[in-house]
């Protein structure tokens, strides 16, 4: 395990645990329906197989047919030059990702397909950008950023909430060579500065508001805050999303968009990148209390985007593809922008949430939009179901073809519901196992060849060869549990982490010697079908969100009154995770009601609302073992079932157990 917290394996995926063989095996089997196969790219198992077969066999030849799909504005050299950690996809090759996601589509004839559509959160507001409008629009805001300074290689910070103008903004960093740092728009003003300050930004691209149940989301005045301790900060500039809010703007820092982008040509060249030029940051939590700014690069991104796009969700010239995602994640990246967008395809974006203003939103975007695919969280579905099963019955959903899960382990019930209630029985559901250090699928079924099991991932996508491992680095038999890793490197993967090339190295490649360590468990069936068993590290995921347990008690122990805490995550039925907070204060003062939910509030403002502890427990000294590590393990249980039951031998305090069941709330 990367951590040397004893007992910190979260959710009890170990390799040694012996829990798997405990769990309910799944047998249903969903084969794809004859229709959907009679249409799609790939339309049977042996179709598959032997691309699969091709796939590893010869890697460089698959995706170098794949990479000719793309347009070059120079041809690689090479496809693939070293391994892991440095490998290097289609060196001396040339091209540049916006152009391969908008301009290629116009030249081609496809200008007045429509790109995005967007529908804001009050019902009504929709907005529909062309390939050749959407083109436009990129190239204005593309000189837009030139005028504020911005040159290939700048790192441009978008802080925005989930609109047009936030794939513009990303796509016209992609058109200069500036490499953009999304930073998702749930988060608060202190990990704003914190990802600013690490990568250098001097330019911010933000929006005034968004909508979020109804209230507005003043995300510029949450930017102000963050920026208060970024004085290199040159520039911010500011979409207006709702002119009937004041917005605060600094004097000589601070510009409309709609303003500079009158000023400027809509005719911006898009730069020639290397293949192995940086594309973006994106952060992401880790086993440290601070996050990682994962470094993508362009050519190997731009190829697996885009083939996993075309094969995984079978996509056509007539889709209306939704991804429920915000574009501040890594799925909203890929699944919003960039692999959708270099498809041709027509991609909706939606502002707000899934319940407002009624339960039944979704549902209804589908139906008016007659969307085709659905990709969304295991976390949302299981909200629908909550929602009750009229919500979704209301409404048609006849034009859906697809649906897709991401994020999480998703439960067979949950599979089941959304394969009836949403798919009518008649859709694939494609479960995409991937993170943000993959950049795109790994393992995923291709919906018309493969067989799908509710609640597992199904195979690995071509190229990709996946396997399960003992912490010794030794093979697993079929259907036990162990780790989760990738042998080979693939196109897509991170290239290293900003600034700092050895904490790449020794997060991803120091645990099982030769291959990449994804962090999860996981446990494949005699079928070579993977079932993923969750995180085996310090990462909780809570509703689809990767959060550290350290960044979390990092955030705890600024609190002034706090000395110490700890964070585990406890399963929960509509998050997946929940987070447990256990938290000592400092001497002399003495717990109360008012100060947990005082303490709850801090980490929402200090990280973001996502990462609130669900419960927080005062302790007067935290569990620990003789040598000094927090026993997590016990706090995991505790949090878990109220009770300690499991081994407690190497516990330093004996007397602290009782205290401890005491405390139970
Ligand atoms: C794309 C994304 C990555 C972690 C990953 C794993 C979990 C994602 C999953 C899944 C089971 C799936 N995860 N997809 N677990 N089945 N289909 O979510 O990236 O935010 O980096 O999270 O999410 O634990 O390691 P990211």
């Amino acid at each position: 395990m990367s951590t040397n917290n004893e007992g910190s394996t979260q959710g009890g995926a170990t390799a040694d645990s012996g829990s798997f063989d405990s769990l309910m095996r799944e047998n249903r089997v969903f084969p794809p329906p004859a229709e959907f196969a009679s249409r799609a790219w790939i339309k049977s198992e042996m179709e598959w197989e032997a691309m699969y077969r091709r796939s590893i066999e010869h890697p460089e030849l698959f995706w170098a047919e794949a990479a000719e799909e793309l347009s070059w504005s120079k041809k690689w050299d090479k496809v693939l030059e070293g391994t892991f950690p440095d490998p290097k996809w289609f060196t001396g090759g040339k091209l540049n990702l916006c152009y391969n996601a908008v301009d290629r589509h116009v030249e081609a004839g496809r200008g007045d397909k429509v790109a995005l559509i967007w529908e804001g959160e009050p019902v009504g507001q929709v907005v529909k950008l062309t390939y050749s409008q959407l083109l436009v629009e990129v190239q204005r805001f593309a000189n837009v950023l030139k005028a504020h300074g911005v040159k290939k290689g700048d790192r441009v910070a978008i802080y925005m909430g989930m609109t047009n103008e936030l794939a513009i903004a990303v796509l016209a960093c992609a058109r200069i060579g500036a490499i953009h740092s999304v930073i998702f728009g749930g988060f608060a003003a202190h990990a704003i500065s914190d990802r600013v300050k690490d990568c250098d930004c001097r330019v911010v691209v933000t929006q005034d508001m968004s909508y979020r149940r109804g209230a507005p989301i003043k995300l510029k005045e949450i930017v102000d805050a963050g920026l208060e301790s970024c004085p290199d900060v040159r520039s911010v500039i500011v979409y207006q999303r709702e002119p009937k809010f004041e917005t605060p703007m600094k004097a000589g820092r601070d510009s409309w968009w709609h303003e500079e982008a009158a000023k400027v040509s809509a005719e911006c060249p898009c730069a020639e990148q290397e293949a192995e030029d940086p594309l973006f940051i994106l952060y992401t939590s880790g086993t440290t209390g601070k996050p990682k700014g994962l470094v993508h690069t362009t050519g190997g991104y731009a190829v697996q985007t885009y083939l996993t796009t075309k094969y995984v969700f079978d996509i056509h010239d007539d889709d209306i593809y939704w991804c429920s995602a915000d574009i501040g994640w890594i799925t909203g990246h890929s699944y919003v922008v960039y692999g959708p967008l270099q498809n041709g395809a027509t991609v909706l974006l939606y502002e707000g949430a899934p319940n407002f203003p009624e339960q039944d939103r979704f549902w209804q975007i589908v139906d008016d939009h007659k969307v085709t695919i659905f990709y969304t969280a295991p976390t949302a579905i299981r909200a629908f179901i909550k929602f009750g099963v009229d919500k979704v019955r209301k409404h048609s959903l006849a034009s859906l073809r697809l649906l897709g899960t991401v994020g999480e382990p998703i439960n067979p019930e949950a599979w089941m519901w959304f394969h009836r209630e949403v798919g009518h029985e008649n859709c694939p559901i494609v479960d995409t196992w991937w993170q943000t250090e993959t950049g795109g699928h790994m393992l995923a079924p291709i919906p018309g060849a493969i067989a799908t099991k509710p609640g597992s991932a199904t195979r690995p996508f071509f190229g990709i060869e996946p396997a399960v491992l003992t912490k010794e680095g030794d093979p697993v038999p079929n259907d036990h549990g162990g780790l989760l890793v990738i042998r080979k490197p693939w196109p897509s993967m991170a290239r290293t982490i900003w600034g700092d090339d050895e904490r790449f190295a020794q997060a991803y490649f120091s645990e099982i010697p030769g291959c990449y360590f994804t962090g999860d468990g996981a446990r494949c069936d005699a079928d070579g079908y993977y079932w993923l068993m969750g995180r085996v590290d310090d990462v909780i995921n809570v509703s689809g969100h990767r959060l550290g347990t350290m960044e979390i008690e990092s955030a705890l122990v600024a609190h002034p009154k706090v000395a110490e805490a700890a964070v585990v995550g406890r399963p929960d039925e509509l998050k997946g995770q929940a987070i447990a907070a256990f938290v000592s204060l400092e001497y002399g003062l003495d717990p109360s009601d008012e100060l947990k939910q005082e303490l709850r509030q801090w980490v929402a403002k200090e990280i973001g609302a996502l990462a609130r502890p669900d419960d927080l427990r005062f302790t007067p000294i935290l569990p620990k073992t003789r040598s000094g590590k927090i026993m997590r393990r016990l706090l995991r249980e505790l949090a878990t079932t109220g009770d300690i039951k499991g081994d407690t031998t190497t516990l330093e305090d004996f007397s602290l157990l009782a205290k401890l069941r005491d405390n139970d709330d």
